[in-house]
């Protein structure tokens, strides 16, 4: 049996400057790295994520949760057994003692519980993703198809009231590799408009490499200048559309403004309606906001049957969240965030939960997000089949792909790569 031999947290950068938690876990098969992201629109039902306050980094410092993880979690979890992972996760959850990690924070169970899968991989001599696919008992062969956000709103772009996400999936490509190829064409392609019609100061970008035009205020617009980029690279028929317009972010007292629109949760499901009616769009995540469930209810009874709807701050990748959202049908899709619940555990089980009841799971970044690679390997061991980590480019993003291209690679013929819809 392998040991952990030693834990240590300090204190890194994310891709938007702030700090958050790096975790090295060392056992005999050598030193495990985990880092956590962090989310901007982030659900009010999220694990917390554990942030000094005071001035150093603007309040945002995460000494506290490196301290959390070098003096209280370590010296209970060194000698563990890194296979264990279900005994460490919950060892980590009793320690806190709390609902949604408010003692420790998030961002200290986090990193050690994704370090621990690593360790645990290398321990059994197994690629992560097989590991992972081993832990949740899939064969691991899946590789997703990409959502990619190609233009970025609201508040990853200091937007207010706009759609947050507008993805490309290349949902009729031949394999993964050949997808993100049509992705990264029509985003260069998408760049060569927005520089001709507006100047090349409207591509500049978002929070998760996707552009971020002020000129392009309607959800309309931006999906006309993507539909003319998909064209231009040659891609129209292989491409689809998806959107995550973080409602939560727009609404306020039972009214959700989108531009100088005002609408009510039944006038955001017709408004969809239409954009369904009028571009290739099979899914739509947190259409409506995190604790609106009859306007959910509503849009499920309306266009569930037609496309994904898919739960991210309503969910937070909480069982009981998402077992209230299965009993009233209010989504038929999960997003799925390590972070918002706070260990790999506690995330495997939401999909197990999902899966039960034939809804579809998209593994998802942050738009604060880091280096670490470790959802493309989630997102193949649960054979989830869908991903979105922003736009292709930026490396916080594009190591996500390419961490899928080496593993596609590594599967050969094994691997699967479907159209979800
Ligand atoms: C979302 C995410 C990721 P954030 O809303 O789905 O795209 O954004 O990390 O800011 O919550
Ligand atoms: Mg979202």
């Amino acid at each position: 049996m392998g040991k952990i031999k030693s834990i240590k947290a300090r204190e890194v950068l994310d891709s938007r400057g702030n700090p958050t938690v790096e975790v090295d876990l060392v056992t005999d098969k050598g030193l495990f790295r985990a880092m956590v992201p962090s989310g901007a629109s982030a659900g009010q039902h999220e694990a917390l994520e554990l942030r000094d306050g005071g001035n150093r980094y603007m309040g945002k410092g995460t000494l506290k949760a490196v301290r959390n993880v070098n003096e209280i979690i370590a010296p209970k979890i060194v000698g563990m057994d890194p296979t264990k992972q279900v005994d460490i996760d919950n060892l980590m959850i009793e320690i806190d003692g709390t609902e949604n990690k408010d003692k420790l924070g998030a961002n200290a169970v986090l990193p050690v519980s994704m370090a621990a899968t690593r360790a645990g991989a290398a321990e059994l001599g197994l690629p992560l993703y097989k590991y992972i696919g081993k832990l949740f008992g899939a064969d691991a062969t899946m590789i997703p198809v990409p959502m990619c956000n190609v233009i970025n709103g609201g508040k990853h772009a200091g937007q207010e009231n706009s759609i947050q996400e507008h993805m490309i999936m290349p949902v009729g490509a031949e394999n993964f590799r050949e997808g993100i190829r049509m992705v990264a064409e029509t985003y260069h392609s998408l760049h060569k408009i927005l520089k001709k019609k507006f100047g090349a100061h409207t591509t500049l970008i978002g929070d998760e490499g996707g552009f971020a035009p002020k000129e392009l205020k309607t959800v309309e617009e931006r999906l006309d200048l993507m539909t003319e980029a998909a064209r231009n690279a040659g891609y129209e028929k292989e491409l689809v559309f998806t959107l995550d317009p973080a409602a939560s972010e727009f609404f306020k007292d039972g009214t959700y403004t989108v531009g100088d629109r005002k609408m009510s949760g039944g006038e955001m499901v017709d408004f969809y309606a239409d954009l369904v009616d009028k571009y290739p769009i099979p899914s739509i995540e947190d259409g409506l906001a995190e604790d609106d469930w009859d306007s959910w209810v509503e849009m499920v009874k309306k266009l569930g049957n037609k496309i994904q709807i898919v739960g991210d701050d309503i969910f937070v990748t909480n069982t009981k969240r998402i077992k209230k959202g299965i009993e009233i049908s209010a989504a038929n899709s999960a997003l799925i965030k390590l972070n918002q619940i706070g260990s790999v555990t506690e995330t495997l089980n939401a999909i197990r939960m999902a899966y039960k009841k034939d809804w579809t799971t998209v593994v998802s970044h942050r738009s604060g997000e880091t280096e670490d690679s470790f959802i493309a390997d989630l997102v193949v061991g649960v054979n989830a089949g869908q991903i979105k980590t922003g736009a292709p480019a930026r490396s916080d993003r594009n190591a996500k792909y390419n961490q899928l291209m080496r593993i596609e690679e590594e599967l050969g013929d094994k691997a699967k790569y479907v159209n979800p819809f």
